[in-house]
Parts: structure tokens; C-alpha cells; sequence
């Protein structure tokens, strides 16, 4: 077994000869990376040969792509694969493909040469390294065949450093602590949902009330003393042998969007339990008493309130939610109540500030900033804050045929222009985003001019200036063009969020913790809002991304991260906890 203090210590030619399986055909990889040793950590090491691939020339880079054979191709069936190739192709169950999956590789491959003039390339092995389905590599061949060329030059080295990191796990004889398990729950949280297809994870719904059993389990089984409280939070404690002990907090949110990814928001939940389920093997304490929240609702599909779970953690829930009404006309309050819940006792929820020590959460990025940097964790500098609307339009229908076009009112084509319109301004400041994601004619046919038409807003910035000034633009402009138009409008604000600045003394603990595994500090704003902006309203906070896959798509199934990323999470986390030194007055 080779192990890192060897590759440290020996020379040249036998660290490139030891690692010559890491990388298909490429031995310039590890020779180049020799110069940068000593590696402190594995991490380093990997971050090191990506680090040369990175400032390889593009001949180079497309030299390393094109020294990867084809997916069940033509080598393969030669039994012409490297030994190490052969093993993964075989894991992915690529030696046993039907012919009709053969003949749908075999056309996936010509056409994907044809088009990039380089192969594909998937970590066949995939996110927790026991082999992808035949039909996922089908259906990401099928998908990738889509992408721009730059787009798959960068996916594919992505990919060669996956299948690297795999082989390097292999050969230093790496086992991941949590990361295979906070995977594993990740999938066994992921069977309760809503929807017969994909994952949609409500607020008190049957899903969401399993889902909130299973968490409280998996929290008492690691070692936490567990209560659910009045608005579905589950709430797992390790308690500290300290006497006077406080508490610091992690979690996240265990609701999901409609069709969301199985790492949003439960990754913050399930990676801390999994680091109390070590301590508490060890017997170790900690000289605080650590609170994991599984929150019940951040999400808002379906009472469109956000952060009801950590608004109950700060004593900021707006008892009058529970008034509010769902597609189908139950309150929450009703939800609550059917759900064995007593509303009444929301406001004890509410923490003491004296008692909490700050609050960390870990979440993925849901975006593609730390995967196109190479990096698996990034420290959040802060979020960003947010303005939702509905906006109900509201035209005249009359008949397709007969109207000319200069005499309508036409409440889908005022919205059109809206769109375009919230895109045009929002593209005009850094961090500033806006979204229209809910577009709707209610009861629209074919042949009538839309007299109704319902649209959401979603405005965003690091900055609330910034973001209020759009805000307000938008407005003005909505209210010319319905004024145009002779369409009545009116906007309904959902959520305000202020942005959420992170606390640097948590932040600095967060980045001291990711240097320690070998990694460079990267800071990131979160463009996404997170349970962490309305706890920053009682205690200091701190977030941790981990890097996204699938070009760092989220609110999506194809959502997806790996179990080394988790883990390195997870090492990242219990630094902090074991170095943890409360904010100095
Ligand atoms: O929408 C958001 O930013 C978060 O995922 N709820
Ligand atoms: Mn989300
Ligand atoms: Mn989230």
C-alpha cells in the first residue's frame, strides 16, 4: 500500500510511476506535481495534480481528454481498457449492456466525437464511487451531447479529476468516515415524498411528517437527545458535560421545492449528525452543547412563507401564517394541528440569546462558482437578501379571431413584457439577479385572448440598496406597460429578506478549519437564501458550500455532489467544533 509519506519522500520518477494509474496515459501530470511536495493532506495532493491540469496548454488538456478510451466502445470490447478502466466500466455494469444499450452507446459515442472531436468522459464509478446505473450514463451522455464545446472540455478534465480522486482513494487506501453515510441517508431521506416522481418534500405534509420521524431517528440513534416542536422542527442535542455549557447550532431545512435535488438543505442536517454519531462512538464531548435543527420549512411551496422554522428558532414567527391557506384551502394552522402540532406553543420555541454560542450551516452551493474553480468547499461571505411577489394581471378576454390587435387587452402579452423587462434591468448590477418563475394564464384556451395571467417575481442582491432600487424600477415599470396596455395590476410582496451578512469571527473559524485540510480558503456570496439569514437575527452565523456537480445545478433531480465532498465537509465541521472559541465580547 503506497501511502502519502512515501510519495513525500521519494523521488521523481517513482512518485510519477506510483501514481501513473491516476491519470489515463499521463504520466507529465504527477511529474509536474513532484516539485509541490510535500503534500500535507491527501486534499493538497489532489488539489495539486488538478492544480497542473489546470495550467496545462489546451493541447494538453484535450491530449489527456483523448487518452480516455470510449464508454463500452470499441477498446472495451477489445478488452483493450486499462486495468483500472476496465474495472470501473465493469462496476457501471458497461460490460453487461443490452444490444440495444450497445447500439445507443455506439451512437452516442460517434455522435459525440463528431461533435467535440475528443471522447465522452463520466466518472462511471459516480458520486459515491459503487458505480452509476447503465441508464444514468446513457441519460448524462444524452444530455452532455447538448453542451457547448468549452462547456464539455471543462466537463470532461471535472470528470478525469473525479475518476483521479477515485483511483487515489484506492491506492492510499482513503475510507471516507461520513461521507458514504451522509449519502446513504441523502437517498434514504429522498424515498418520502409528495410526488410519485422526483422529490417534493412540503410543509406537514405526509411526506414531510416521515421524512421528520426518520430524521429524528437517525438523530437519536447517532446520540442526540431529540424533540419535534410546535412548527415540525426536529431539533437534536449532544449534550456537553461542561457545566454553565451554551450551545452552538447547525442545520438546515428538511423541506424541499417541487421536484428538488436530495442535497438541498438536508446536507446541513444529515452531515452533523453524522459527525455527533462519531463523537458519540468515541465518547467525546464537546465543551458546548451542539444543536442539529432539521428545519421544518425554508422553502415556502406550500404556504409561500419562507424560513418558518428558523423564524420560530428566533422568536420571529408571524403567528398571523397560520392563517394562511394552501391550493387546497387548509390552513396551516389546520396542518399543523393534523399533524399533532399545538400552534398555540410556537412562540416557546424561541431561543435565548444569552444561551447561543452562533450558528453554522453547511449547504451546497447550488451553483457552479466552486466547481469551476476546482474546489470542494467554500466559506460564505454573506446572503444575499431577497423580494418575492404575486402579480395578478388582469386584461379582457375576448375572442382570438375577432379582436384586431389593436384592441386588446392582453394580460399574457403585458406579462411577456414584464419578463423581459425584470431580465433587462437585473442585468444591470453585480449579485443583482431577478426571476420570473411562476407564469400562468388560469383557465387559458386556444382561441381566447388571455384576459388573466398570474407571474412570480424573485429580485436578489448582496446588496439591499441595490436590490430595493430594482425593486422599485420594476414597479414603475410594470405600471407603464399595464398603463399601456389598459391591463390592472397588483403585486402581492411574499417575502422581504434583508441580506444576511456572515459574522467574521465564525467565518474566519470556518476558513481556518478548510486550510487545515489542505485547501486554500475561498470566499463566496450566497445567491440563495438560507435558513442562516434568519438566525443571523439572533446569533452570529457562518455557512460552508460544498461544490456542486452537473455544472452546479440545484432545485433540480439532476442536483448532485460527492461523498468525498461530503466528507471533506464533515472534516471541516469537527475541526471547527474541536476548535470552536467563542466570539470574545
Ligand atoms: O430560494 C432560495 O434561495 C432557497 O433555496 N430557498
Ligand atoms: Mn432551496
Ligand atoms: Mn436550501
Amino acid at each position: 500500500m503506497t501511502t502519502l509519506s512515501d510519495l513525500n519522500t521519494c523521488d521523481q520518477a517513482a512518485f510519477a510511476d506510483r501514481l501513473r494509474g491516476l491519470y489515463e496515459h499521463s504520466p507529465w501530470i504527477p511529474e509536474r506535481a513532484w516539485s509541490q511536495r510535500p503534500f500535507a493532506t491527501v486534499t493538497a495532493l489532489k488539489q495539486a495534480l488538478q492544480g497542473v491540469v489546470s495550467s496545462a496548454t489546451l493541447d494538453e488538456q484535450l491530449g489527456l481528454i483523448r487518452a480516455h478510451p470510449e464508454l463500452a466502445g470499441k477498446a472495451a470490447i477489445a478488452g483493450e481498457l486499462t486495468a483500472e478502466s476496465t474495472s470501473e466500466q465493469a462496476k457501471s455494469g458497461l460490460n453487461l449492456c443490452s444490444p440495444e444499450e450497445f447500439t445507443t452507446l455506439h451512437k452516442l459515442n460517434a455522435d459525440y466525437n463528431e461533435k467535440f472531436g475528443f471522447p465522452f468522459i463520466l466518472a462511471v464509478k459516480g458520486p459515491t464511487g459503487q458505480g452509476l446505473t447503465r441508464e444514468t450514463v446513457i441519460a448524462s451522455f444524452a444530455r452532455r451531447l447538448k453542451n457547448q464545446r468549452s462547456d464539455e472540455i471543462a466537463e470532461c478534465l471535472r470528470q478525469i479529476h473525479r475518476i483521479a480522486e477515485i483511483r487515489l482513494n484506492e491506492l492510499l487506501g482513503v475510507s471516507l468516515a461520513f461521507g458514504p453515510q451522509i449519502m446513504q441517508w441523502s437517498e434514504d431521506l429522498a424515498q418520502w415524498s409528495d410526488d410519485a416522481d422526483g422529490l417534493t418534500c412540503a410543509y406537514m405534509t405526509e411526506a414531510h411528517r416521515h421524512t421528520s420521524v426518520r430524521l429524528a431517528d437517525m438523530m437519536r440513534a447517532s446520540g442526540m437527545s431529540v424533540t419535534i416542536d410546535a412548527v415540525g422542527n426536529v431539533v437534536g442535542r449532544y449534550l456537553s458535560d461542561a457545566p454553565g455549557a451554551k450551545t452552538l447550532i447547525t442545520g438546515s431545512h428538511y423541506d424541499t421545492v417541487r421536484n428538488g435535488g436530495k442535497y438541498d438543505g438536508r446536507l446541513g442536517i444529515l452531515l452533523p449528525i453524522a459527525i455527533v454519531q462519531q463523537l458519540h462512538e468515541r465518547g467525546e464531548k464537546l465543551p458546548f452543547h451542539f444543536e442539529v435543527i432539521g428545519f421544518a420549512e425554508e422553502e415556502g411551496v406550500r404556504f409561500r412563507s419562507t424560513f418558518l422554522g428558523s423564524n420560530a428558532v428566533t422568536g420571529q414567527f408571524n403567528m398571523s401564517l397560520l392563517d394562511a391557506v394552501d391550493a387546497d384551502g387548509v390552513t396551516m394552522r389546520k396542518a399543523l394541528l393534523d399533524a399533532g402540532h399545538d400552534p398555540a406553543t410556537i412562540p416557546f420555541v424561541a431561543r435565548k440569546r444569552e444561551d447561543v454560542l452562533g450558528f453554522v450551516e453547511v449547504h451546497i452551493e447550488q451553483g457552479p462558482v466552486l466547481l469551476e474553480r476546482g474546489l470542494p468547499l467554500g466559506v460564505v461571505t454573506a446572503i444575499a437578501g431577497s423580494s418575492r411577489f404575486l402579480i395578478e394581471l388582469t386584461g379582457l378576454a375576448s375572442h382570438a379571431g375577432t379582436t384586431p390587435m389593436t384592441m386588446r387587452k392582453d394580460a399574457a402579452a403585458a406579462a411577456a413584457e414584464i419578463v423581459l423587462l425584470v431580465e433587462k434591468r437585473c442585468s444591470q448590477a453585480d449579485s443583482l439577479v431577478g426571476t420570473v418563475g411562476q407564469l400562468a394564464v388560469p383557465g387559458g384556451s386556444v382561441n381566447v385572448i388571455p384576459g388573466a395571467c398570474k407571474l412570480s417575481l424573485d429580485i436578489r442582491a448582496a446588496d439591499d440598496a441595490v436590490r430595493k432600487a430594482a425593486v422599485e424600477d420594476i414597479m414603475d415599470g410594470i405600471a407603464a406597460i399595464c398603463k399601456r396596455r389598459q391591463i390592472e395590476w397588483h403585486a402581492e410582496r411574499i417575502v422581504e429578506a434583508s441580506a444576511a451578512p456572515c459574522a467574521p469571527w465564525l467565518m474566519d473559524q470556518f476558513g481556518a478549519a478548510v486550510e487545515r485540510t489542505g485547501l486554500q480558503r475561498f470566499d463566496l456570496l450566497s445567491g440563495a437564501g438560507h435558513d442562516a439569514m434568519a438566525m443571523a437575527s439572533l446569533t452570529g452565523v457562518a455557512m460552508l458550500f460544498t461544490r456542486c456537480g452537473n455544472g452546479g445545478i440545484s432545485h433540480n433531480p439532476l442536483e448532485t455532489m460527492t461523498a468525498d465532498d461530503a466528507d471533506l465537509a464533515a472534516v471541516t465541521l469537527l475541526d471547527l467544533l474541536r476548535n470552536f472559541t467563542p466570539k470574545t465580547a
